[in-house]
């Protein structure tokens, strides 16, 4: 279907072969092609991975890093890299109190190390930039899963490299559950992670790779394949809204102005549901909804759109719910689920605070370079020494001018977001957060408390990948 010469000839009716120009391919290939039409590809659901053995305490999952080939365009083979060949990763599904351990295979030409976002991990498995598994090495990672039940993901996090290898495939789900939790939200094949990432592809429908190259990304991808569709029944669904882009943020809207009732931010369940409308999602952010397509009429079809995506369909539709009918025609399926008044008790904000840091973030054009308080990442380098137990307050300035925007995220804790440029935070983002959204000029203030068991050497990063993987990281020893 694609020649040498960056053209897509399109078999028509009369054997009469068009040719576009090739920077047209991709909404050529998703507009005309008989099996590609928008909407028409079912959204694919991450493989859950089983443990190859189990003990009384422990299961026990085997990865490997290696090349594969995605069906990221119908009929076209793409180039990826994988977590067992799948694209994006398989899903682990963890139990709270029940330990992961994971021995993971690099079979790339590449150092890869695996960090588990939002995990409370031990240091030897948190993914260190510099402590990697070298090419055709393997290494064994320890999840305690001794943290509240959330929607985790684990992806790659080599020093200078995490960037090019998150963005070629290396990111997949970690789901930890916990039976007490809420247990009347939907479930099963009513919960259904949607991983949002975007890509540029070329002529032949390969990933195109270069830093910075967010403008070129305008292929968005949910579970890997782009403007997919899902059937839903007329009941409610649990939405597992996860951005694994390494800059793209979005800002997610129902298009017949229906609600999403968020019921759990990036570290788990919210105190209390919130009703939203319209719902921001920055780079390796979570949120989780439940939407109700009980009142809709089978063969309705409301469309996931994203406010950001300008005029261009490929960024700014994002994909469709397709609603059928119920077991009796015209009447809701039956659906026991629901989304009770209180979600969850949070724990206390816990002890005095015994410090606060100022982190600045800041792009220095000169160098081409990202900073941390005006310093280059140097992984040799302690940036803060910090009391495990303790609680501290950062306040994080982005101090660039518009529209260069940043995150923070900070390993190995779920933190508070106390207050925005002085004004406290809507809840949804107030807690348990382990990424925060900083757009150019403002501020924000972070209560953290490191209450972890862990001590040792751990990052924090604007998780724009593109930005920390050009220097824009610190690190913090956790000390006894
Ligand atoms: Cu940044």
């Amino acid at each position: 279907m694609l020649n040498r010469r960056g053209t897509l000839k399109l078999g028509a009716a009369g054997g009469v072969a068009l040719a576009l120009p090739a920077e047209r391919l991709v909404s050529a290939a998703l507009g005309n092609a008989p099996t590609a039409q928008p909407f028409s590809v079912p959204l694919p659901i991450p493989p859950v991975l089983s443990p190859v053995y189990s003990d009384r305490s422990t299961d026990y999952y085997e990865l490997s890093v290696r090349p594969g080939v995605a069906e990221i365009l119908p009929g076209v083979q793409t180039n990826v890299i994988t977590y067992n060949g799948s694209f994006p990763g398989p899903t682990i599904k963890a139990r709270r109190g029940r330990a992961v351990k994971v021995a993971v295979t690099n079979r790339l030409q590449t150092p890869s190390a695996v960090h588990l976002h939002g995990g409370i991990v031990p240091q030897d498995s948190d993914g260190h930039p510099l402590d990697v598994i070298q090419p055709g090495k393997h290494r064994v990672y320890h999840y305690p899963n001794d943290q509240r039940a959330a929607t985790l993901w684990y992806h790659d996090h080599a020093h200078h490299l995490e960037a090019e290898q998150i963005y070629k495939g290396l990111c997949g789900l970690y789901l930890i559950e916990d039976r007490k939790d809420a247990p009347s939200l939907p479930k099963g094949q009513f919960d259904i992670p949607l991983m949002f990432r975007d890509i540029a592809l070329d002529d032949k429908g390969q990933l195109l790779w270069a830093i910075f190259d967010g403008q070129r990304r305008n292929t968005v991808l949910v579970n890997g394949v782009p403007q997919p569709v899902l059937k839903v029944r007329r009941r409610k669904y649990r939405l597992r809204l996860v951005n694994t882009s390494n800059e793209r943020m979005f800002s997610f809207r129902l298009s017949n102005g229906g609600e999403f009732v968020q019921v759990a931010t990036d570290g788990g369940l919210m105190a209390r549901p919130v009703r939203r409308t319209e719902i921001s999602l920055w780079p390796a952010e979570r949120v989780e909804v439940v939407v109700d397509f009980s009142k809709q009429r089978g063969g309705t079809k409301i469309m996931l759109t994203n406010a950001n995506g300008g005029d261009v369909a490929s960024t700014s539709q994002i994909m469709q719910f397709e609603v059928i009918d119920g077991i009796r025609r015209d009447a809701p399926d039956n659906d026991d689920s629901e989304v009770p008044p209180k979600l969850s008790v949070l724990p206390a904000i816990g002890a005095p605070v015994m410090m606060t840091r100022k982190v600045v973030l800041s792009f220095d054009a000169k160098n081409m370079v990202f900073l941390i308080n005006g310093k280059p990442y140097d992984p040799h380098r302690i940036d803060y020494t910090v009391k495990r137990g303790s609680t501290e307050i950062w306040e994080v300035t982005n101090a660039d001018p518009d529209p260069i925007p940043h995150s923070l995220h900070v390993h190995v804790v779920q933190f508070r977001v106390l207050d925005r440029n002085g004004k406290a935070v809507e809840p949804w983002e107030a807690y348990p957060k382990d990424t925060v959204s900083i757009p150019a000029g403002e501020t924000v203030r972070l209560l953290i408390r490191f209450d972890a068991p862990y001590t040792g050497v751990f990052p924090f990063h604007c998780h724009f990948v593109d930005h920390s993987s050009v220097a824009m990281m610190a690190q913090m020893r956790i000390v006894a």
